[in-house]
């Protein structure tokens, strides 16, 4: 497997989840504004998308999308994913509201926008994390053992963080266990930001 990755964007949670699974894989990053890969190849030729993750089977197939790359590492690898006869529906539902209620609602901080709308986008993201915050009883989201949905979700809580937006309630500590693991401080440091 080869994940195309950007230093800190939301390629980060495939590649935590790689680390955290010890899974043997390569990565090359990606300079996303000018759509050159480290060893120089147009990224543009390798995905028509033009964004990370990028995931290269071993097979040759290519996989993009947060959600798509995340549940397929969970299915190769048991152990990022949830149990039970509802275990996989429940882990999509997880990264789906992360993509599509957190991960987007970032847009205005990365794509210009004003201040009145990044307040906006901030208290949003807030009260969506918020869903998570109330329901955790365990160290992470769904138990004892972090999910991929947990990585998809400290990718954004790190953005939070380094934005000035407000992490709700138990997440805070949820962030905390999630930093101090052993595969995100290896994650952190191969994308040279430990
Ligand atoms: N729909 C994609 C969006 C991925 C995405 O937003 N990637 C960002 C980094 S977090 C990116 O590569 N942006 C560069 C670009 O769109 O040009 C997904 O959910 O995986």
């Amino acid at each position: 497997m080869k994940l195309y990755f950007s230093p800190g964007a939301c390629s980060l949670a495939a590649h935590v989840a790689l680390h955290e699974a010890g899974a043997a894989f390569d990565s090359e990053s990606v300079d996303l504004k000018a759509k050159r890969t480290a060893s120089g190849a147009d990224f543009n030729a390798i995905t028509a998308e033009g964004y990370v993750p990028v995931l290269i089977l071993d097979n040759g197939e290519l996989l993009t999308e947060n959600v798509a790359v995340l549940d397929y590492l969970a299915s190769q690898y048991p152990q990022l994913g949830l149990e039970g006869p509802l275990g996989r529906t429940r882990l999509l539902e997880a990264l789906a509201f992360i993509s599509s209620e957190i991960h987007k609602s970032f847009k205005p901080f990365f794509g210009g926008g004003g201040d009145s709308e990044k307040a906006d986008a901030g208290a949003y993201v807030t009260k969506r994390m918020t869903y998570f915050a109330e329901r955790v009883t365990s160290d992470y989201l769904f138990g004892d053992a972090p999910s991929v949905a947990d990585f998809y979700l400290l990718v954004t809580m790190l953005w939070a963080e380094r934005l000035g937006i407000v992490i709700p309630g138990a997440l805070v500590g949820v962030l905390a266990r999630l930093k101090a693991r052993p595969a995100v401080l290896a994650t952190l440091k191969a994308e040279g930001l430990a």
